[in-house]
């Protein structure tokens, strides 16, 4: 056995065997693969594109891809892609990222124009020597790769963001709608483990505002050997306390998905305690055994899975 010393400096360096940190948080949870979740009940119409590849024996990357491209097309989710609320100057700005088994991983942020940013994430990662790409660099890539160049404030969000400029008031809206950013995480039958994060962002955000999404250790982080966890909400407080890196670490040191996601909650909480009723923040997280789980600041935060019990939205616990 270790003594206290020797725990604590083993878990740092992420020596422990999986079993002994098991036992600081109760009996073993066991898990179903392949298995894919994802952010909010929208999840549930994108689990279903990430489970056709993953019942057939896919690969997870391929998975996550497919899953989040489904909002990221659809005209009424307007917080993901296609249809997302502009700027406040009436530019619709893109935030996505992925990251793959072995903890490789490509980004875009403040990309125009082009529909499916996870895709262009992936090729940051697959065909160029980085880890991201901003704006008119990201838009000229992915241009560069084939990717076409659509308009994509629909009329109905251009409508709403009109009425916006009548007060131009920013103000971050909890539980919006039930939905928000899509982040998805899955496992495949191989045990490979990766995750998928895209977003429109917040909703008349100042012209070039990145959120968490597209940043690796906040709204996205995989380790390969212990599990991933995907961040939605207010994405300034995400990135503050490097959240799905906390949550991720957090489960490397023992805790079950759903401890983890917590205590990265009650971090953000911790860190500024003032007016957080008024903010969402949700985290779901998934380990390599196929355990999931997620916690949010304030009710109302769905995890939406799919396994072989079926597919599913399921309301996470909560702090207030
Ligand atoms: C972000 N987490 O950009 C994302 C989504 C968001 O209000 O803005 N939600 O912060």
């Amino acid at each position: 056995m270790f003594n206290r010393k020797e725990f604590i400096k083993a878990t740092a360096l992420g020596l422990l065997p999986l079993n002994v940190l098991k036992a600081k948080s109760g009996p073993v949870q066991t898990g179903k693969k392949p298995v894919v979740v994802s952010t909010w009940k929208t999840g549930v119409r994108a689990n279903e594109a990430a489970w056709q590849i993953l019942d057939k024996g896919g690969y997870a990357l391929d998975a996550v891809e497919a899953g989040v491209k489904v909002e990221e097309a659809n005209p009424k989710n307007n917080t993901v892609g296609y249809g997302g609320r502009p700027d406040r100057d009436g530019n619709v700005t893109l935030d996505a990222c992925v990251m793959d088994e072995n903890g490789e991983c490509g980004s875009v942020a403040f990309l125009q124009d082009i529909k499916h940013p996870v895709s262009v994430a992936r090729k940051v990662m697959t065909d160029t020597p980085h880890a991201m790409l901003v704006g008119e660099g990201a838009r000229q890539f992915a241009l560069s790769q084939g990717f076409e160049k659509e308009n994509l404030l629909t009329p109905a969000a251009e409508k709403e963001w009109k009425k916006w400029l009548e007060t131009s008031e920013y103000k971050l809206e909890v539980n919006i709608e039930n939905h928000d950013t899509i982040g998805m995480l899955a496992l495949d039958k191989n045990g490979r483990l990766c995750g998928a994060c895209t977003t429109s962002g917040a909703a008349y955000k100042m012209h070039g505002r990145v959120g968490d999404s597209p940043i690796i250790g906040a709204g996205l982080f995989i380790d390969p050997k212990f599990g991933g966890a995907v961040a939605t909400g207010a994405g300034e407080e995400v990135i503050k306390t490097a959240g799905c890196h906390l949550v991720v670490e957090m489960m490397r040191a023992g805790h079950s998905p759903e401890e983890a996601c917590k205590i990265a909650i009650q971090r953000i909480i911790e860190r500024d305690s003032s007016n957080k009723k008024d903010i969402q923040v949700g985290y779901i997280a998934l380990n390599k055994d196929g355990v999931y789980g997620g916690y949010s600041i304030v009710k109302g935060f769905d995890v939406s899975v799919c396994n072989a019990d079926g597919n599913r939205a399921e309301p996470t616990s909560h702090q207030i």
